[in-house]
């Protein structure tokens, strides 16, 4: 049972399996995990539903770490939008990628001037912040929300995002300019399943991209067919594709009708992490982050999930 807690202090979980109990946070609504493994930590990146809230309404993220699995620190608020001068609303779902000693956040935030969603991108010299805008305006927007960054073993770091579109950019080195312009991966029936009843939608993909590498195949990870999402999965041979689609992470469960993937490998154990409504008051626009640790099937599949609470 976690423990209601405040900022820079610790969750306290009784003894038990080496799995947080869930949601992680109980004493706030979370969204959008977006967990990111380092030096020996777990650093849990969320956003964060207002309490009462009726639509996405979203103000700042929240950071929570663990060593373990089980015992998670909350670490606060290091960025929100006051972080961005030139934000007003949206705080939705980003992620956060280490390079050169440094810590990138990628968000999506409406932008003041036109109203429009767009990517910012945060910085900071530390996994826990405080964050700053590293560039006093967006890095790329063209109104679609949910930025992923993956670095490949060559050095070459891709931001991905969309809804309903799915697109990516190659990133420099520096992380905060890309080389091109916005590329879209192909949303093919193949690549990304077969969504009836919308036409303008043909494929499962609906939003959240999750892109790693393991074992050498490419791994897209994403909510799929809204409203209600599941969690699906693609594979592919590169970071661009082309995508082959595998099947259904987690099914349609609890009460928000979103739902939004992060994966990662730690200590020797590989966990999902996902959003649903399963605190009091709870439901699509006030919601809670959870973990479900998982093996990988002989081939590389993963397997499908059901949501747990204990
Ligand atoms: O949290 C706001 C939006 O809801 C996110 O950007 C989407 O992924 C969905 O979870």
């Amino acid at each position: 049972v976690a423990v209601l807690a405040s900022a820079a202090c610790t969750i306290a979980l009784l003894p038990g399996p080496a799995r947080a109990d869930n949601p992680i946070v109980q004493h706030i609504y979370t969204a959008d995990p977006a967990p990111m493994v380092h030096n020996g930590r777990v650093y849990l990146y969320t956003g964060h539903d207002e309490d009462g809230s009726t639509y996405f309404t979203m103000r700042d993220w929240r950071v929570f770490s663990s060593a373990d699995m089980v015992n998670w620190t909350d670490h606060g608020t290091p960025m929100s939008l006051a972080t961005f001068a030139w934000a007003d609303a949206n705080a939705w779902a980003g992620h956060v990628i280490a390079r050169n000693g440094k810590f990138y956040w990628y968000v999506p935030v409406r932008q003041r001037s036109n109203g429009q969603m767009v990517i910012g991108v945060g910085v900071a010299d530390s996994p826990t912040g405080p964050f700053r805008d590293a560039l006093g305006r967006p890095l790329v927007g063209n109104g679609e929300i949910d930025p992923h960054a993956f670095i490949d073993d060559d050095g070459q770091a891709y931001l991905y995002w969309g809804n309903p579109n799915l697109w990516y950019v190659r990133l420099n080195p520096d992380m905060i300019s890309f080389s091109g312009g916005p590329t879209q991966i192909p949303l093919t029936t193949a690549g990304f399943g077969t969504r009836t009843g919308n036409a303008s939608r043909p494929t499962l993909y609906e939003e959240g991209p999750w892109v790693f590498k393991r074992n050498g195949l490419y791994y897209n990870v994403f909510a799929a067919e809204c409203c209600s999402e599941f969690i699906g999965y693609s594979t592919a041979p590169g970071p661009t594709g082309p995508w082959t689609y595998r099947g259904t992470v987690m099914p349609r469960q609890g009460s928000s009708f979103t739902n939004h993937p992060g994966v990662i490998d730690f200590a020797g154990g590989s966990y999902f992490f996902y959003h649903n409504g399963a605190l009091p008051g709870g439901g699509g626009y006030t919601r809670s982050v959870a973990v479900e640790k998982f093996t990988y099937g002989s081939n590389g599949t993963i397997p499908t999930m059901n949501m747990t609470t204990a």
